[in-house]
């Protein structure tokens, strides 16, 4: 027997999304929204851009490639040094000049009005204490988010938000927002990627009222 075409749409967000954060009532309205509007649509979500730092070389006080410092400064970590996260690099927002650090880079590409996704995962810092937060902004997008004290230095979290293009450029920024800003400890960023999101109008407007649509803990990669 066929799912009924709910159920099927219910799914296809599911992995369009990896929403596992929303309640029930939300998701059924938001899989309503989809039936009556998306039903026979692809799920393919074009990346439009992605960076896991794993091209650059260890380095203190580094910016990464294809990004700009706009303050402070930043580490590139990981690479057999600080590899709390596995193998591969990823950036330690507060860099070893004790300074919070703060990076953009800037997308094209971009359809004005367009949805899209912001994915990171973001880590705790070994010796950061528990007053870390890592702020973000593309687009109609921006925010904040501080790990939760339970975080350990061994799990990344995987953090998902909407935003809409202003326009078919737009700069990301994430910076170092925590509140010990000068403890060479900031958030861990790593495996940054944007990807357009194709959603009718009604899907469109409940992806952007949703802000933050999901966060999930991700085992760290072996
Ligand atoms: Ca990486
Ligand atoms: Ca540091
Ligand atoms: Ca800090």
């Amino acid at each position: 027997m066929r799912p009924h075409p709910v159920d099927r749409i219910a799914r296809l967000w599911q992995k369009l999304t990896n929403v596992v954060s929303l309640g029930c009532d939300v998701k059924k309205t938001l899989a309503l929204a989809l039936g009556l509007s998306l039903l026979g649509m692809s799920a393919n979500a074009t990346t439009v851009f992605s960076d896991n730092f794993d091209a650059n070389n260890y380095g203190l006080n580094t910016t990464p490639l294809g990004w700009t410092l706009n303050s402070g400064s930043v580490d590139i970590i990981g690479d057999g040094q600080f590899a709390w996260y596995g193998a591969g690099n990823y950036i330690d927002m507060n860099g070893s000049t004790q300074v919070a650090g703060s990076i953009s880079t800037t997308l094209t590409g971009l359809v004005a009005g367009a949805s899209y996704a912001l994915d990171f995962d973001v880590g705790f810092n070994n010796g950061s204490g528990n007053n870390e937060k890592l702020s973000y902004s593309i687009g109609t997008l921006s925010g904040s988010y501080g790990p939760p004290i339970a975080s350990g230095n061994s799990t990344f979290l995987h953090l998902r938000f909407a935003f809409i293009a202003g326009g078919t450029s737009a700069v990301l920024t994430f910076a170092d927002a925590g509140n010990t800003p000068n403890d060479n400890g900031g958030p861990i960023l790593d495996n940054v990627s944007v990807t357009a999101v194709p959603v009718p109008a009604a899907g469109g407007l409940l992806l952007s009222a949703l802000g933050g649509v999901a966060m999930l803990r991700r085992r760290k990669k072996a």
